[in-house]
């Protein structure tokens, strides 16, 4: 490169800077080493994935970024931050309040980053000199993460996720794979030292070990990827977390240097700052899809989702919430009734879950519905 003159990479970067995204490093394909799919696999052996099926079903595609597209060669990833301007800690000392993960407070990142990377992505295939190129946000079979970390991004914390020098741990990743040969970054190192405050602070245990991360316990799985009753052992240290968890991330030290997000998009809105209990157990389909338009939230769909606000309202000790939560025993969904068993034996204790039992048991078949009637009538 001549001196003065901007690289084929510097200009890339500019392109995607200016687009909006933190950050932005290279990879070279073949430097993904066989080291992931074994760990891949060992995460899958474990049973580590819990019920999310398609990891499994993906596993040999998702190995390595060329087994799912074979002419890629160099990857680009990119950061964009997502860093709160409020303590996203805070809302757990509210019981009365529901606590949305951060990356859940703003529209679902996956149209805003997937939107910038797309426009800017005519830019970046001319600088390249290769036409064809792919974009990736979270949902295709690639191994975001370790390629961001060989990219330079950052490294994998204990926690699993990656954690940034600039930005510290509240990142989205994106990527583009293409055919054209770019110079690679550095990658990073892993800068943890010493410290576990995300394995200790964790409220479910969920670190079998340091890096490893079993979804079976995980906050974050259970409020929005898995679909019936949520574990009862598991239950009282959800407390008021309706959607996502972030303690394993607001803990990491590296936060220090990070600044809340510039892109608008990804700012919290009202209808999920902290919002009520009381108003989110009373919401019936249409109003879940209004409240919840744009948002990542409205994955769940509002039967699992009120599956989890009653049992934060069971974890809130509020007998103001009892009518509300009796009121969901007849819910037409399984889901919802089951939880709001549990919710009522909470708050009301076993005489009022002995007196409702008999009008609400009966015509009962669901087997879990019944089931939850059974552990709290005979504990
Ligand atoms: C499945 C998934 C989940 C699952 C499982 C998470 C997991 N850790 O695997 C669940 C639902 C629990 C989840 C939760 C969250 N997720 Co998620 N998720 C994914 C997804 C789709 C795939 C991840 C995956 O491949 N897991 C399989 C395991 C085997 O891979 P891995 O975690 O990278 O495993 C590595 C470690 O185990 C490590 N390892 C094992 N042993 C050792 C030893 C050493 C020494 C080292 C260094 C490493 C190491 O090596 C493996 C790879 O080599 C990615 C998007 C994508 N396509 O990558 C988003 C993604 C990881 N999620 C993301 C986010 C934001 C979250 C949440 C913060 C959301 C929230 N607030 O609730 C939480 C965080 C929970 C946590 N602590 O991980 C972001 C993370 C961004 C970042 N900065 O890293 C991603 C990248 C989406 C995105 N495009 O931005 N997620
Ligand atoms: S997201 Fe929450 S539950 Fe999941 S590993 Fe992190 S601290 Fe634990
Ligand atoms: S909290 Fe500590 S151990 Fe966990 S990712 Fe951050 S620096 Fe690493």
């Amino acid at each position: 490169m001549r001196e003065g003159v901007p690289s084929r990479e510097d200009r890339i970067r500019a392109v995607l800077q200016e687009a909006g995204f933190d950050a932005v490093g290279f990879a070279r394909v073949d430097d993904f080493g066989p080291v992931h799919a074994g760990r891949l696999a060992e995460f899958l052996d474990a049973g580590h994935h819990a019920t999310m099926h398609w990891l499994a079903r993906d596993a040999a595609r998702r190995s390595h970024p060329r087994a799912l597209w074979p002419d890629a060669c160099s990857a680009i990833v990119v950061g964009l931050n997502y860093g709160p301007d409020f303590d996203p800690l805070a809302v757990l000392g509210q019981p009365d309040r529901g606590a949305i993960s951060v990356y859940a407070r703003a529209r679902d990142y996956h149209d805003v980053l997937k939107g910038i990377l797309k426009q800017a992505a005519s830019k970046v295939a001319v600088l390249t000199g290769k036409a064809e190129l792919k974009v990736f946000v979270d949902t295709a079979p690639l191994m975001e993460k370790p390629l961001a970390a060989l990219a330079g991004i950052g490294w994998q914390g204990r926690h699993t996720n990656l954690v940034s020098r600039d930005l510290g741990s509240w990142l989205f990743l994106g990527v583009i794979l293409t055919a054209a040969e770019l110079r690679p970054d550095p990658p990073s190192e892993d800068r943890c030292g010493s410290c576990r405050r995300c394995l200790d602070i964790c409220p479910t245990d969920a670190f079998p070990a340091p890096y490893r991360l079993d979804a079976r316990r995980c906050i974050s799985y259970l409020t929005i990827e898995h679909a019936g009753p949520i574990d009862r052992a598991l239950r009282p240290a959800i407390g008021n977390r309706i959607y996502g968890c972030d303690d394993c991330l607001a803990v990491c030290p590296w936060n220090k240097f990070a600044e809340a997000a510039a892109e608008a998009r990804l700012t919290a809105g009202d209808a999920v700052r902290a919002p009520p209990l009381g108003e989110l157990l009373v919401l019936d389909d249409p109003a879940f899809r209004r409240r919840f338009a744009g948002s990542p939230v409205k994955r769940t769909g509002r039967d699992r989702f009120v599956r989890n606000v009653l049992i934060a309202a069971g974890n809130s000790g509020n007998p103001n919430l009892l009518p509300a939560v009796e009121a969901l025993l007849a819910d037409p969904a399984p889901v919802v009734r089951g939880a709001a068993v549990w919710a009522v034996a909470r708050l009301a204790g076993p005489a009022r879950i002995a007196q409702l039992a008999s009008a609400a048991r009966a015509g009962e078949t669901d087997p879990d519905v019944l089931d939850e009637w059974q552990t709290e009538l005979h504990p």
